[in-house]
C-alpha cells in the first residue's frame, strides 16, 4: 500500500457547531480542508482507541453535492489511516438514522456522515460532514472539542493512491489493505422499521383505504427508504411518497420539512380531499414534519402525543423508561411523563445530549422542536421512524389527525408554541445582541411587561446525569408567572452570519381556548421579546426569516 503524508497548514474555521462541521461547498473544496478535518478525527480516535486497525468504519450522505467525492477522499484517507474495513451506502446514500443503525448493527468504532441536513445543497450552497460514535450516535462534546484542538495543530495527512472505488455496485472489495462492502443503503433499515412497527395493521387500513398519506422527501435522502417501506412493503399507491429522487441540489429547494419549504404539501393538506396524513423530511432524513387535513402538528406537540400513544406500538408495548426534550422543545411531553410517571429530561440542543441517557436505559423517546423525534431504536433523530409512528397511530386509532390531537390537549391542556428565526444576520450585531441580552440577566426577575412577571430569567446550563460532564451557555431562558416562557439562542448550525432564534411558550388549560392562532396567543410574549433583545431595532429587520 502506497501511503502518502501530505504536509498541510490548519485552518482556524474547523469547530464543529450543534451537528458537525457545517460549510459552504466552496470552502469544503479548499485544498486540504476536507483532508485536514478527516484527519483530525482520525487522530483524535487513534489516541482514544491506540488503533484503527481491526475496526470498522461507516461512510456516506445525504446525496448532495460534492457527496460522492468527499467519499472517495474519505476511504483513500480511511485505508491509510490503517482501517480494517469500511461500509459505504451504495451510491453513497445514507440517510443520518440509517446510518446510526449501521453502525449499531455491525459493531463498527463510528461512521462519517456526510450532510448540512436541511441547510441548502448545490455548488453555490452547504456542505457538512460529522463523526458518530459506536453508539450511533453524534459525538459529545468531549470528541468535537479535540477535533477541532487537532485541527489547528495539524501539520499532515495520510492518504493512498489508489484508483476511486464504484460505489452504485453493491458487494465487497478490496482497496489496498482495507476491506470496502457497498451495502444497499435502505435493507437494514427497514429492517429494523418491521421490528418496531404494526406493519400488517397498516398494511390493511391502507389497502382499505381507511389511510391515505402524502409523504414529501423534498429530493433528499428518504426518497428511496420511502419508496421501499411505504410503497413496497406497506402497499401505498406511488403517488404517496413526492420528491423520491434524491439530487444533488434537492432541486433547488431548501430540504427543511416545514410549511414554508414543504408547501405543495402543506397546501394539498388544506384541501377538501386531503389524505389522512401528510408529512416531509429534510435533507438527511432524520427530520419530520406531520400534518393532518386541516392540522398542522406542532413538533412539540408530536413527541408528546408519541409519548402517550406509544404502549400502543408493539415496539414501544414494554412501559416507557422515560422521556427527555431539548430545553427550547415545549413542556408538552413533561405533561404526558408526570400522568405515566416516568422521568422528563432537559438537555440542551442537539442529539448528542441524549446519547447518554438512551445508552444508560434512563429514556426510550426523545425530541427536539426542530421537527425532530426519536427513540432507542437508533442514537439520531428520525424522520422516517416518525412518520410509521404517525400512521401506526392512526391506523390502530382510525381517527383524523385533528382529532388526535384535540383529545390530547382536552386532556393535557395545550402548549402553544412557536419559533421565530432570524437568519443571516450580521454575526457582529447577534453577538452584540446576545451579550447585552446575558448583562441584562440579573436584573429581570421581578419585572412586569403588561401583566406578565418575570419570575427567572438566566442562561441555561447542563450537567450530564451519566458521565457528570458540564455544557454551559446552552440559551437565554425567561420564564414567567403565568407559566410561559421565551428563550433565546444562537444557532450552531448556520453557514451565513448569525441565526437568532426566539422560542415563544405560552400553557393553556381550557379547552374552549385550544383552537386559537398561535401567533395571537402569543402576541404579548412576541412583543416582550422585541423589548428585551431589540432584534428588529439593531437588524433593521421587520420580521422573522422563518416562523415556525
Ligand atoms: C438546529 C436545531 C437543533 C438540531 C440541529 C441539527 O440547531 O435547532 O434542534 O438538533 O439543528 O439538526 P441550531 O443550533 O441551528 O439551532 V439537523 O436535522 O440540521 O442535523
Ligand atoms: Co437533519
Amino acid at each position: 500500500m502506497n501511503i502518502i503524508t501530505i504536509k498541510t497548514n490548519p485552518f482556524s474555521d474547523q469547530k464543529p457547531g450543534t451537528s458537525g462541521l457545517r460549510k459552504k461547498v466552496r470552502v469544503f473544496k479548499q485544498a486540504h480542508y476536507l483532508e485536514n478535518f478527516v484527519q483530525s478525527i482520525f487522530d483524535t480516535l487513534a489516541d482514544n482507541q491506540s488503533v484503527l486497525q481491526g475496526q470498522t468504519l461507516v461512510v456516506g450522505g445525504d446525496g448532495r453535492y460534492y457527496n460522492k467525492q468527499a467519499i472517495q477522499i474519505i476511504l483513500k484517507m480511511a485505508a491509510a489511516n490503517g482501517f480494517e474495513r469500511v461500509l459505504v451506502g451504495q451510491h453513497g446514500i445514507f440517510s443520518t438514522p440509517a446510518a446510526s443503525h449501521v453502525i449499531r448493527k455491525y459493531a463498527a468504532l463510528g461512521g462519517l456522515i456526510l450532510s448540512a441536513s436541511h441547510n441548502p445543497g448545490g455548488p453555490d450552497a452547504d456542505f457538512g460532514i460529522k463523526y458518530n460514535i459506536s453508539n450511533g450516535g453524534p459525538a459529545p462534546e468531549k470528541y468535537t472539542d479535540a477535533f477541532y484542538q487537532r485541527s489547528v495543530e495539524i501539520d499532515y495527512y495520510k492518504i493512498i493512491e489508489h484508483a476511486d472505488l464504484n460505489l452504485d455496485q453493491t458487494g465487497v472489495s478490496r482497496f489496498a489493505d482495507m476491506t470496502v462492502e457497498v451495502i444497499d443503503s435502505v435493507e437494514d433499515y427497514a429492517e429494523l422499521m418491521q421490528e418496531l412497527f404494526d406493519f400488517n395493521t397498516m398494511r390493511s387500513s391502507i389497502a382499505n383505504g381507511d389511510l391515505t398519506f402524502r409523504f414529501d422527501a423534498m429530493n433528499a435522502v428518504t426518497g428511496p427508504y420511502a419508496n421501499t417501506i411505504l410503497i413496497d412493503q406497506l402497499g401505498a399507491p406511488s403517488e404517496s411518497v413526492m420528491r423520491a429522487t434524491p439530487l444533488d441540489d434537492f432541486g433547488g429547494c431548501h430540504p427543511d420539512p416545514n410549511l414554508v419549504h414543504a408547501h405543495e404539501l402543506a397546501d394539498m393538506m388544506m384541501q377538501a380531499d386531503a389524505p389522512t396524513l401528510g408529512a416531509a423530511s429534510d435533507g438527511d432524513g432524520d427530520r419530520n414534519m406531520i400534518v393532518g387535513k386541516n392540522a398542522y402538528v406542532n413538533p412539540s406537540d408530536s413527541l408528546a402525543i408519541l409519548a402517550a400513544n406509544a404502549h400502543l406500538i408493539s415496539g414501544y408495548q414494554q412501559d416507557l423508561s422515560g422521556v427527555a426534550r431539548s430545553m427550547p422543545t415545549s413542556r408538552a411531553v413533561d405533561r404526558v411523563a408526570k400522568e405515566l410517571g416516568i422521568d422528563c429530561y432537559e438537555t440542551p440542543t442537539g442529539w448528542k445530549f441524549f446519547g447518554n441517557l438512551l445508552d444508560a436505559g434512563k429514556i426510550t423517546l426523545c425530541g427536539e422542536e426542530s421537527f425532530g423525534s426519536g427513540s432507542d431504536h437508533v442514537r439520531e433523530k428520525d424522520g422516517l421512524w416518525a412518520v410509521l409512528f404517525w400512521l401506526n397511530i392512526i391506523a390502530i386509532h382510525k381517527q383524523p389527525v385533528k382529532d388526535i390531537v384535540d383529545k390530547h390537549w382536552q386532556k393535557y391542556g395545550r402548549d402553544y408554541y412557536s419559533r421565530h428565526d432570524y437568519e443571516a444576520l450580521d454575526s457582529d450585531i447577534a453577538a452584540q445582541l446576545f451579550e447585552a441580552l446575558i448583562a441584562k440577566l440579573p436584573g429581570l426577575a421581578g419585572q412586569s411587561f403588561n401583566g406578565y412577571t418575570i419570575t427567572q430569567a438566566d442562561e441555561f446550563s447542563y450537567q450530564d446525569p451519566i458521565d457528570g460532564s458540564i455544557s454551559e451557555h446552552q440559551g437565554i431562558r425567561i420564564f414567567f408567572d403565568n407559566d410561559s416562557r421565551i428563550i433565546f439562542r444562537l444557532s450552531g448550525t448556520g453557514t451565513e452570519g448569525a441565526t437568532l432564534r426566539i422560542y415563544l411558550e405560552q400553557y393553556e388549560a381550557d379547552a374552549s381556548l385550544h383552537q386559537l392562532d398561535p401567533q395571537m396567543v402569543l402576541s404579548e410574549l412576541i412583543i416582550i421579546a422585541e423589548t428585551l433583545c431589540q432584534v428588529k431595532l439593531l437588524t433593521g429587520r421587520n420580521e422573522p426569516s422563518v416562523i415556525t
